[in-house]
Parts: structure tokens; C-alpha cells; sequence
């Protein structure tokens, strides 16, 4: 059985807008996500996980089942209503008691800036295509590295700018919904990192204690064949969601080999990217400032050559083997392997979370330290009168942490793992049935409910051995 290291952070991930609910308590502003999602009419983030209420409860239990590290955000909106000029008091005031709990429950708080939820005022703006929203994120940066300098040691400036920008622009499953705008998501992209660069740059400059980082979702590709066309495919596809932004963060420009692929997308689809000379001054100057890389990880995928028409479908319901992803010029994603996968068609293969560790250290060797900072199981979870048995989640788990475990002892600098997520929450396209957490969450009375896997993740937090799941003996403490 595999160790991982004394000093190594056990976490429970979460982010504010599918946690807290509240969304119109305390003079929180809007979001664009709220438009959108009363517009579809399916579900809404109230009440979330009531977390903006029930955090002390979710911090007792963290410290209670071995979790000394959690992940949370700050609803920028909560903090600028408007995304800027004079910041609510009230919201101000819940990130100190929510950074005070933590304290209190020796839980280290990784605090993200932007976690999807940019204020509505500044998303119709233009969100990040709009480069005086750059200012603005990093005046609100400024105002959160300052007011919280005592309670926060670790701060990260954004959650994954893949799959917001694709999710924007690509697949239109957020707000404002566009769909196959190849420019408009690359520029994105492009104009998010510039704004990361720039918040750390400023945090640096402010000589306050503490690190700073970026979390990047970073999922390996594969060709599906041994063919070249598929093995270019993959490549492409690689490109486009992991290798520009990894040469954005850590070397500050991007590689030749990166923008062959990168303009080969916009040629084939019409878009364009436009980069200016003092957008890659500051990327260069973050580069190597960045203390940490957060890697979320779920899936890997397959990927075969493919040039005919743009096509998405997006399994948002749990319905096994409805998804569809294929791009032009791009590549295809393929399902038909031995592999398994879950009801969203999420491969499950812990082999690419390995591969990529690796390659982050052989290729970027200035990503000083990785923290795995979301990784888990979207399932059905079957509720028995307050017991739930979910091995399959718990199987899950292990087998990725065996692969952290084996990067470390390949010399991989991996100081932490966050389980997505700390309690069931709201998820963005998926709604409430969707669960990932370690306790059970009872939507309705917001009671909470530890799974096996809450008891098979104290066990672990507190032997560091990754056990099988017949290793908890009981489900009651
Ligand atoms: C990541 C996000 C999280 C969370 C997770 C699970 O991309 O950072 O916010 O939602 O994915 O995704 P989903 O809820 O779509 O299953």
C-alpha cells in the first residue's frame, strides 16, 4: 500500500457560488449566472449548500474527519456588488468570520478570487473580452490581498480559465451562452491570464506574507489510434485547453509549437487573437513568481481526427453515453474504449492525472510545488436512512491518490489533494443531482450526512495510507 507525506494537505473543495446560496442576502450583487440559469429555468444556486449559514457546521465536520485544508472563493460580487468602486461591508464582514472558522478549526483556507462569478455588471460588459475588467479584477485582487492579509496564507487568482472561457464560448453552457466562437474563447483565455499575471505581480510587489498560485483544469489527451492524424488531433486539442495556458503561467510566452496549433484553430474557424507587447511583459514577470500550480483533474480523454462540422452535446442530466464533442480541424472525443466512465460519460483513467504531473515537471521545471486542488466522483448517491455507501467514489479517490503518490516518489513536488467537493453542492450544468461530496448534503433540510468515504478519508488523513475501501470498518464513529 502507498504513503503519502506527513506534511501533505487532506482538502475539501468548494466554490461560493455552489456553495453559499444566499444569493440575495447581504447586499450581494448579481451575477451573470443568475440571469442565466432563471432563464433556463431548470435549477437555481439557492439554496446551494446554505453554506453562507451552515459554514460552521461544514468546518466542525471538516476537523472532525481529518480535512486540514479546504478550498473556498470569494463571491467578487459579494465584496463589489458591481464588480467595483466602494465594497459592501457585509460581505467584507462574512469572508473574516468564514476565514475565523477556519482558523479556529485548524482547516488552512486556499481562498480563489474568481471562481465563474464575475459580476453581472462587468460579464455584460464583456467580461475579460473587455480589457477595463482586467483593472477591475485586479483592484479587487488588491482589496482582498490587503483586507485579509491575516487570516489567508494561500491565495489563488482564478479557477480554471479553460473550461470558463470554453464554457462561454465553446460549448454555451455558461452565461452568456455562445456557442463554436473560437476568437472569443482564445482571447478570453489569453486576457484571463494577463489579469492572473497581473495579481501576482501586485502581490508580490505588496510584500505581504503568503503564496499565490493558479489553478488550471489540466486533462490529458491521448490519441485514439497510433495513426498520425489522431495523434495530431490530440495534440491540437491539447493545445488548446492545456499547453497555452501552461505556457502562459510558467514561461510567459507562447512556445512556436503552441501557436502553430493555436492559429491553425482560429484559421479554420475565422478568429482571430489579438496579443500586445505589454501583455507579454507582464506574463513574462509573473512566470516566475507563480509559488504554486493547482491541477483540477476529473477526466482524460481520447481523441480522433476529425474536420467535419462543429458539434456538441452536452450530458448535463447524468444520462450515460449522450455526450457529444467534436471540432473542427480539432479532433473528435472518443468513449468507445474499455474504460470505465461515469453517468456524465466522465472517463475515469487516474493514469492521465500521473502523466500529467509529470509532464508539468519535465516540461515547466519553474512550477516549484503542484496541489491537486479538485479531483473526485460525480454519482448518484444512493441515501439510506442517513447512510450512504458510496465505494465507487471511494475507489475513485484511491486510485488517484495512488497516482499522486507515485509522481511524488517520481519526483514530483505534490504537497496536497482537495477533494471536489467538501459537501454535495450545486453543480453549474448539472444542478442537484450531481453529488461529489464527503457529506451528504439533504437539499431541502441542509442536514448534513457523512458517507463511507468521509469515514474512509478521516482513516487516511490520519494513517497517510491509501487503503481499499473494505478498510473502514464502521460507518458510525
Ligand atoms: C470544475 C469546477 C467546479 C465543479 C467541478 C465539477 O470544473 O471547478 O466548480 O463544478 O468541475 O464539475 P460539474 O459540477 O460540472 O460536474
Amino acid at each position: 500500500m502507498l504513503n503519502l507525506p506527513e506534511d501533505f494537505i487532506f482538502g475539501g473543495a468548494t466554490a461560493a457560488y455552489q456553495a453559499e446560496g444566499a444569493t440575495k442576502e447581504g447586499n450581494k450583487g448579481r451575477v451573470a449566472w443568475d440571469t442565466f440559469l432563471e432563464k433556463q429555468g431548470r435549477f437555481s444556486a439557492d439554496p446551494a449548500s446554505d453554506f453562507y449559514h451552515k459554514y460552521p457546521v461544514d468546518l466542525e465536520l471538516s476537523e472532525r474527519f481529518g480535512v486540514n485544508g479546504i478550498r473556498v472563493s470569494i463571491a467578487w460580487s459579494r465584496i463589489f456588488p458591481n464588480g467595483y468602486g466602494t465594497p459592501n461591508p457585509e460581505g467584507v464582514e462574512f469572508y473574516h468570520k468564514l476565514f475565523q472558522e477556519c482558523r479556529k478549526r485548524n482547516v488552512e483556507p486556499f481562498v480563489t478570487l474568481h471562481h465563474f462569478d464575475t459580476p453581472e455588471v462587468l460579464h455584460s460588459d464583456g467580461d475579460f473580452l473587455n480589457k477595463e475588467n482586467i483593472q477591475h479584477f485586479v483592484d479587487y485582487a488588491e482589496f482582498a490581498f490587503k483586507e485579509y492579509q491575516e487570516e489567508v496564507e494561500y491565495w489563488i487568482t482564478f479557477n480554471e480559465i479553460w473550461p470558463v472561457s470554453s464554457g462561454q464560448y465553446l460549448t454555451g453552457t455558461f452565461p452568456p451562452g455562445i456557442r463554436f466562437d473560437f476568437g472569443k474563447l482564445i482571447q478570453s483565455m489569453h486576457n484571463m491570464m494577463v489579469a492572473h499575471a497581473k495579481a501576482v505581480v501586485l502581490f508580490k510587489k505588496m510584500n505581504i506574507s503568503g503564496e499565490i498560485g493558479i489553478v488550471h483544469s489540466l486533462e490529458y489527451r491521448y490519441p485514439y489510434t497510433d495513426n498520425e492524424e489522431d495523434k495530431k488531433a490530440a495534440h491540437i486539442d491539447d493545445v488548446l485547453a492545456n499547453q497555452f495556458l501552461l505556457d502562459a503561467t510558467f514561461k510567459g510566452s507562447y512556445s512556436d509549437d503552441t501557436m502553430l496549433a493555436i492559429n491553425h484553430i482560429l484559421d479554420i474557424n475565422n478568429g482571430t487573437l489579438t496579443v500586445e507587447d505589454e501583455d507579454m511583459h507582464v506574463l513574462k514577470q509573473a512566470s516566475e513568481l507563480n509559488d504554486f500550480l493547482g491541477i483540477n483533474s476529473y477526466q482524460s480523454s481520447f481523441i480522433r481526427a476529425y474536420d467535419g462540422e462543429n458539434e456538441i452535446f452536452h450530458n448535463g442530466t447524468g444520462d450515460k453515453g449522450t455526450s457529444v464533442f467534436r471540432l473542427k480541424g480539432i479532433g473528435e472525443k472518443m468513449f468507445d474504449m474499455d474504460i470505465p466512465r461515469t453517468d456524465w460519460d466522465w472517463l475515469i483513467y487516474p493514469k492521465g492525472l500521473y502523466d500529467m504531473m509529470v509532464r508539468v515537471k519535465n516540461d515547466y521545471p519553474n512550477y516549484k510545488k503542484i496541489y491537486i486542488t479538485e479531483n473526485g466522483m460525480g454519482y448518484k448517491d444512493d441515501f439510506n436512512n442517513g447512510v450512504i455507501e458510496d465505494e465507487p467514489r471511494i475507489e475513485y479517490i484511491r486510485e488517484h491518490l495512488e497516482a499522486v503518490a507515485k509522481a511524488i516518489s517520481d519526483g514530483v513536488n505534490v504537497k496536497g489533494y482537495f477533494l471536489w467537493s467538501l459537501m454535495d453542492v450545486f453543480s453549474w450544468s448539472n444542478g442537484y443531482n450531481k453529488r461529489y461530496g464527503l457529506f451528504y448534503v439533504d437539499f431541502e433540510t441542509q442536514e448534513r450526512y457523512p458517507k463511507k468515504s468521509a469515514y474512509w478519508f478521516k482513516e487516511l488523513s490520519e494513517t497517510k495510507i491509501i487503503q481499499p475501501a473494505t478498510s473502514v470498518s464502521s460507518l458510525k464513529e
